[in-house]
């Protein structure tokens, strides 16, 4: 059986996603590991397109059946074409958001509950989860700040203060349900103290399990 992991990185809105997952492949690329990076929802061309769908900003209402729908349409063909042809291989999986993002996005933060989206989950990959999910959390004011700065709003980053504190909520209780997938960084510091947690997940979760199944 392949040793290759799947992680994932989830979070609210601007907590350092992007940023930080640059810096963990900077780590995986010196510890010699394979991988691939990619992202949810998106990482083939047709789920990708999917994305575009979901972001952009549209006069008609998007109903949160339909969107949901549409996550996991898009996750389905990333899993297939992408993300278990990688973990076959032998080579990791690092990706930015997947199904924890629907559970905290669509189930809290569009109110639609978690049953449906488990039901979902068991259709499109039932058995298979992430290995490691890195949770980077902040009060949602301060990912708020950061990522408004960046100039024109999707169709996500227009949603209220309230709805990023669901999301935040849904993501806390997740790691809470199942703690030994999830890590919870404290993105609210300065970068450098980010970095810091994040290399210790980096040396505590991959170079010593790898290590461990290298050595057995
Ligand atoms: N979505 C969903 O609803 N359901 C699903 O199932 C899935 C997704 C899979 C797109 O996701 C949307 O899809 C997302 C949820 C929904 N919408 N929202 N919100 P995305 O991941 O592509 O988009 P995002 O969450 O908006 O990510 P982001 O805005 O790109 O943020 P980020 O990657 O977490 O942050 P960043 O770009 O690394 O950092 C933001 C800025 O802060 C940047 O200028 C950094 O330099 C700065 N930064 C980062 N860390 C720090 C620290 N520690 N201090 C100071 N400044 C910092």
């Amino acid at each position: 059986m392949s040793d290759a992991l799947f992680i994932t990185f989830e979070g609210g809105e601007g907590v350092g996603k992007t940023t930080n997952i640059e810096y963990f492949k900077e780590l995986m690329v010196q510890s010699g590991l394979d991988f691939v990076s990619t992202r949810e929802p998106g990482g083939t061309p047709l789920a990708e397109e999917i994305r575009s769908l979901l972001l952009s900003t549209r006069d008609e209402a998007v109903c949160s059946n339909a969107e949901l729908l549409l996550m996991f349409a898009a996750r389905s063909q990333h899993l297939a074409t992408v993300i278990e042809p990688a973990l076959k291989q032998g080579v990791h999986v690092i990706c930015d958001r997947f199904t924890d993002a629907t559970y905290a996005y669509q189930g809290y933060g569009r109110k639609l509950g978690t049953e449906r989206i488990a039901v979902l989950e068991g259709l499109v990959h039932g058995d298979r989860q992430p290995d490691l999910t890195i949770i980077l959390d902040a009060p949602v004011e301060v990912g708020m700040g950061r990522a408004r700065n960046r100039g024109e709003l999707d169709r996500f980053e227009r949603e209220d203060l309230e709805f990023f504190e669901r999301v935040r909520k849904g993501y806390l209780a997740r790691a809470k349900a199942a703690p030994d997938r999830y890590e919870i960084v404290d993105a609210s510091l300065e970068l450098d103290e980010v970095k810091q947690q994040v290399a210790e997940i980096f040396e505590r979760r991959v170079v010593e399990r790898l290590g461990a199944q290298h050595d057995g």
